[in-house]
C-alpha cells in the first residue's frame, strides 16, 4: 500500500513540477494568509462595530461573548498561521515529496483532547450564566409579554404583585390573549395593548414570555437578553434595568411577512415616573 502511495505522490510531484506555476506563488499565498490573520485581529480591535452600551445587570453575557471571541480567535489565528507555515515552509523545492502517514495515534489523541477542551471552555461558562439567567430571585416583579402576528401586548400585576394565568386554549375573539378570567390573582392585572412597555430603574423583573400564535423572540439588545417565545409554553428570564433610557424591542425570529414590523420600545423610568405610567 505504501508503495502505491509513493508512486502516486511521485506522479503528482512530476505533474506539479511540469505545470507553469509562478515560482513565488506559494510564498505569496503564505503572505496573504498571514495578512488575513493580522487584518482580522486589527479589525476586531479597531472596529467601530461593537455592542450597544448595556442597560441591564447582564454584563456577564458580554464577558461570555469576549471569551468566545478569545477562544475562537485564537483557534482561527493558530489554524491559518499553521497553514501559512506549511504553504511557505514546504513550498516547491528540488524533488520534495510529501511523506505519507496512514495514521498517527499520538497526534489524534492531542487534537481530540484539545478540541474537547476548547468546546468545554466555550460551553461550560455559558451554561453557568444560563442557570443564573433563569433563576429568578425572590421578590422579583412579573411582567408578561404577549407576542402575536404582528404586535406586542403586556400584562402587569397591579396591587397584589401576582399575575393571573393564561392559556392559549382560551383564546377567542373576545379573549385574544387567552387570559383565565376566573383567576383571583388576575383580577387587578393591567393589560397593555400597545407595543411599548415601561420598566422601573433598579427593580428586578421577571419577563414571562408567551406567544399566541407562531414562534417569536423578544429581544432588547441593551438588556443582553432575548428568548424564543413558543406558543403553548411560558419561557422566562429576569433582569434588572440599570440605565434610564428608551430602547428598541425587536422580534428575533422570522415570524411571517410582518416580522420586520413587530417592534416596540421599552422605557426605563425612575420609580415615580413608572408608578405614574402604571396607574394612569
Ligand atoms: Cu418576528
Amino acid at each position: 500500500m505504501d508503495v502505491v502511495f509513493r508512486i502516486l505522490s511521485d506522479f503528482r510531484f512530476r505533474l506539479i513540477n511540469r505545470s507553469r506555476l509562478w515560482k513565488g506563488q506559494q510564498s505569496g499565498t503564505g503572505i496573504v494568509l498571514v495578512l488575513i490573520v493580522i487584518g482580522s485581529i486589527g479589525f476586531h480591535i479597531f472596529s467601530p462595530w461593537w455592542w450597544t452600551p448595556i442597560a441591564s445587570n447582564w454584563s456577564v453575557i458580554d464577558d461570555m461573548i469576549s471569551v468566545t471571541f478569545w477562544i475562537t480567535g485564537f483557534v482561527f489565528a493558530a489554524v491559518i498561521l499553521f497553514m501559512a507555515y506549511c504553504v511557505f515552509g514546504f513550498r516547491r523545492g528540488k524533488r520534495r515529496l510529501a511523506a505519507y502517514q496512514s495514521e498517527n495515534n499520538k497526534l489524534e489523541l492531542w487534537l481530540t483532547g484539545l478540541t474537547s477542551l476548547s468546546a468545554a471552555a466555550l460551553l461550560a461558562p455559558g451554561l453557568m450564566v444560563w442557570f443564573k439567567f433563569v433563576t429568578v430571585p425572590e421578590g422579583t416583579d412579573e411582567v408578561e409579554v404577549f407576542a402575536q402576528q404582528w404586535s406586542w401586548s403586556y400584562r402587569l400585576p397591579e396591587k397584589d404583585g401576582k399575575l393571573g394565568t393564561a392559556d392559549n386554549r382560551l383564546i377567542s375573539y373576545d379573549n385574544p390573549l387567552g387570559i383565565t378570567s376566573g383567576d383571583p390573582n388576575g383580577q387587578d392585572d393591567v393589560v397593555i395593548k400597545a407595543d411599548d412597555l415601561h420598566l422601573a430603574l433598579g427593580r428586578q423583573v421577571k419577563m414571562l414570555l408567551r406567544s399566541v400564535d407562531v414562534l417569536h423572540d423578544y429581544c432588547v439588545s441593551e438588556f443582553r437578553a432575548n428568548l424564543d417565545m413558543v406558543s403553548g409554553m411560558s419561557p422566562y428570564f429576569w433582569l434588572e434595568p440599570t440605565r434610564i433610557g428608551t430602547f428598541d424591542i425587536l422580534c428575533a425570529d422570522l415570524c411571517g411577512t410582518g416580522h420586520g414590523a413587530l417592534r416596540g420600545m421599552v422605557m426605563i423610568d425612575p420609580e415615580d415616573d413608572y408608578q405614574t405610567w402604571l396607574f394612569e
